[in-house]
């Protein structure tokens, strides 16, 4: 899938093959202490004064502070004096407020072409975009555009179209609700439902998953729950480096007596140990984390649960009555004995070979699960980024409803999240598939006749671009191409347009392949005070938790230029709709609170929103599991069964998992370092087992070709340097997006459409 008869004006879809001199330690045993707060430092310091530097990092996550863009982990409710940050937040915030700033005359220098040759990292660290961009068809660099120009261009490309439909809406994650809310309004105005966005490469399978077994597609857990459980399971999670701010939940749940299981195939830094920064003791000492750490295969999350709970019906049929909550199962659930028909039936010691965990290992887990009343599960992209994804979900929910373990305090469900709003974002109506009651509130409250039928998906938008041109392709945020899967086959379908968006803050790969035209529009980001008519506005964000709160930029913009995203929005409405709409949109562009009453006109759980979101540390939207009403699905947990996923890996192939390193967010690069797993320098990585690289007769530092074929198309992605490493045997690692052109367009888990990024087959040359 390699393309390079592209036209001239096009910039490449993959990051050039360039190596910047790898250096290789052991891994450290522990995350944070001395070394991340002086990372910390050097990153902020790279990128503004000092003063700027602790002026933005003091406001962080504090009240009447900044939403921390860095991820989606909730604030303690006590803040902490020394401010509430962790070193890749410090890393995000460096990135957002940096003093750089690129214009017209950084465009003119650099055609899209040459920008393309450029690597990621480069390209994010040229600074801030401060004015309006366009390429003409046919151009080869980026000019400057007014804003009113640019709004009439994409209005009138909109309008040309021959059905709504023929238009794309994707937004990322960092998007505030009041911008959100007005988005997926102009777009449904507009007529359709095609909003694909961050989530359905992400969570989506959560979402799935526990909407139809708990009837809510969000976690059940708070806070507090950390402080007061038994025992955490960690699945598929990386959070020293994505979400450093857990650990300090981590430490106090076992300063109070929790445990901890993790379930990895990698022994992450973060997992095992944590030096707390904001304590002195720690940085001497430390704290480990994991009591039991279960090294699994890659996709072998299903027969471990299966082989986990086998162990539980054999203790609870020795001693009935003492391992099974049959309170819970028989007032709280249904479809126990298809359940349990089904896992009577299966070989435990086979579940545990399939898992990749010796027996007595897995025994040793069900015990310390047998031994805690109350349990919260942990996960994310280990977990959600597999073709049975949702199948995944559906056995941790098993196994916390048959010890009753959600709907109570210290237990229930924690998807964590990656972008500091996708949960907020969801919630506002950026889905493609929304329910008829929401639409119905949509067309009462705004007097119009909202589309119906179901959008695409971002795996159904990329192939609709692709076979289909003449579509105008819009990004509220992110970086489409790098983030998608298929790299040469998602870049085809963005070429394949007659125009490409993108409100953006950053340059990135997404802006250099494009459509017939493409235009960048620069938004102010989380940091920067928003005034609208001379009046100071706040935006609101939903965290992991379901925790509604306000977020407050205070740095001068980069740039006087620069509009809100709210206002971007409704600029574009006016521009499209011509007065062909009833929505107020400039006194909603005007006042954020007007946007909020709106939110709470249409969307359950927003009573008062303006008046509660002021109030120190917002407050939490109605959760039907974390009660345990289950009411959304008449008051009925379900059990449910789910088949043990074959194993399809043939002679020579690797089941190979995408992940992040620690200096990265996302497709963003912050450094080349990925200092919790010892790689330094270098990303065009693959992460072997010893015994591997022996048995397919390389070496380690060896540069090798990946390749796989999948219905009958072959991908590569070309040179990257073998790095041995603590892996199970049969599966490997490379980083997102280097390796993403492995990734098949049709390799997404079964209904939640998320790509397999988490186990692709591969081939070493
Ligand atoms: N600094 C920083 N913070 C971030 C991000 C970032 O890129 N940088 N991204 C944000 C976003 S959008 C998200 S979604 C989150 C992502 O947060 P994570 O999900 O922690 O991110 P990944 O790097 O994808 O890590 C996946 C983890 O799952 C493990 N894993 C892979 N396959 C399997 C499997 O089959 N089974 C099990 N049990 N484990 C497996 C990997 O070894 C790895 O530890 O972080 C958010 N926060
Ligand atoms: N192979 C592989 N692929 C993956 C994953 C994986 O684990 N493996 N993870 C997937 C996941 S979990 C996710 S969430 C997606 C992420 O997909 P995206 O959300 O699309 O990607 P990001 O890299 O987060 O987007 C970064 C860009 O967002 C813009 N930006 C930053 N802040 C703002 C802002 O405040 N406003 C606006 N308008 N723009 C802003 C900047 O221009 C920046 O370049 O990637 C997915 N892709
Ligand atoms: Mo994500």
């Amino acid at each position: 899938m390699e393309n390079k008869n592209i036209a001239a004006n096009q910039g490449w879809a993959q990051p050039p093959i360039e190596f910047t001199g790898i250096k290789l330690q052991s891994p450290p045993t522990m995350a944070a202490g001395f070394v991340a707060v002086k990372s910390s430092m050097s990153h902020v310091l790279s990128e503004m004064s000092l003063f700027k530097g602790m002026s933005v990092l003091n406001k962080l996550n504090q009240s009447g502070g900044i939403d921390c863009p860095g991820c989606a982990w909730p604030d303690p409710e006590k803040p902490s004096k020394l401010g509430e940050y962790c070193e890749n937040g410090a890393k995000a915030i460096a990135e957002e407020a940096t003093s750089k700033k690129i214009g017209a005359d950084f465009f003119a220098q650099y055609s899209v072409r040459e920008l393309s040759e450029k690597s990621d990292y480069w390209l994010g660290k040229r600074g801030r975009i401060v004015e309006p961009l366009i390429l003409r068809p046919g151009a080869t660099h980026y000019e400057s555009i007014s804003w009113d120009s640019a709004f009439a261009e994409i209005g009138t490309a909109l309008n040309a179209l021959p059905s709504p439909d023929d238009a794309i809406f994707y937004t990322s994650g960092r998007t505030s609700n009041e911008a959100a809310f007005l988005y997926q309004l102009f777009v449904r105005e507009f007529g359709t439902n095609n909003l694909p966005d961050c989530s359905n490469m992400c969570h989506e399978s959560s979402g799935v998953a526990l909407s139809e077994t708990v009837g809510i597609g969000k976690g059940s857990v708070k806070l507090e729950d950390f402080y007061n459980t038994d025992l955490i399971l960690i699945f598929g999670q990386n959070p020293g480096t994505n979400h450093p701010r857990m650990l300090s939940a981590l430490k106090k749940a076992k300063e109070k007596g929790a445990k901890i299981i993790s379930i990895n195939p990698l022994k992450e830094a973060g997992l095992m140990g944590f030096k707390d920064p904001q304590s002195p003791r720690d940085l001497l000492s430390g704290n480990s984390l994991t009591d039991l750490y279960l090294q699994v295969q890659i996709n072998g999350d299903v027969p471990l649960i299966k082989a986990l709970m086998h162990c539980l019906w054999y203790d609870e049929k020795k001693e009935p009555g003492t391992v099974f909550d049959w309170d819970f199962i028989q007032s709280k659930t249904e479809g126990y004995e298809d359940f349990i028909t089904d896992l009577q039936g299966l070989d435990y010691t086979e579940l545990c070979g399939q898992a990749g965990i010796p027996v007595r290992v897995v025994r040793e887990a069900a015990d310390m699960i047998r031994e805690s009343p109350r349990m919260i599960a942990c996960w994310a992209m280990g977990i959600t980024q597999h073709k049975n994804g949702v199948e995944n979900i559906r056995e941790i929910v098993n196994l916390l409803l048959l010890r009753g373990s959600i709907g109570k305090l210290g237990a229930g469900t924690c998807p964590v999240r990656g972008h500091s709003n996708v949960q907020g974002d969801r919630t506002m109506g950026i889905w493609e598939s929304p329910k008829a009651s929401f639409l119905d509130k949509l067309e009462n409250t705004f007097l119009f006749k909202a589309p119906r039928k179901h959008g695409y998906n971002v795996v159904n938008a990329i192939k609709a671009m692709h076979d289909e041109a003449g579509k105008v392709f819009f990004a509220m945020g992110g970086n489409f191409l790098s983030a998608a899967p298929d790299t040469e086959y998602t870049a085809d379908a963005l070429r394949n347009t007659g125009m490409t968006v993108q409100v953006s803050t950053k340059l990135n790969r997404s802006h250099l392949v494009h459509g017939e035209t493409a235009i960048i529009l620069p938004c102010l980001g989380r940091t920067d005070k928003d005034v609208q008519e001379g009046n100071p506005q706040f935006v609101t964000v939903e965290n992991s938790m379901g925790v509604v709160h306000s977020s407050r930029g205070h740095l001068k913009p980069p740039s006087e230029e620069l509009l809100s995203e709210v206002k971007i929005v409704c600029e574009l409405a006016k521009a499209t709709f011509q007065g062909r709409t009833k929505t107020p949109w400039d006194p909603l562009a005007n006042d954020y609170d007007f946007i909020r009453d709106k939110i709470e006109a249409v969307i359950p759980g927003f009573e008062d929103y303006n008046k509660r979101v002021r109030k120190t540390g917002g407050f939490y939207l109605p959760n039907c599991a974390r009660d345990a009403s289950f009411s959304s699905i008449q008051g009925k947990a379900k059990f449910t069964v789910n088949a043990v996923p074959a194993s399809n890996k043939a002679e020579g192939e690797l089941a190979m998992m995408t992940i992040r390193s620690h200096d990265q967010f996302n497709t963003t690069i912050y450094g080349l370092d990925d200092r919790y797993r010892g790689i330094l320098n270098e990303r065009r990585v693959i992460l072997m087992n010893k015994k591997d690289i022996k048995e397919q007769g390389f070496t380690a530092g060896q540069k090798v070709d990946l390749w796989n074929e999948y219905e009958g198309i072959r991908r590569s992605a070309k040179q990257f340097i073998i790095v041995e490493y603590d892996i199970p045997q049969g599966c490997c690692a490379t980083y997102f997006p280097e390796a993403n052109p492995l990734i098949p367009i049709n390799a997404f888990a079964d209904r939640s459409f998320t790509p397999t990024s988490k186990k692709i087959l591969i081939r070493l040359r």
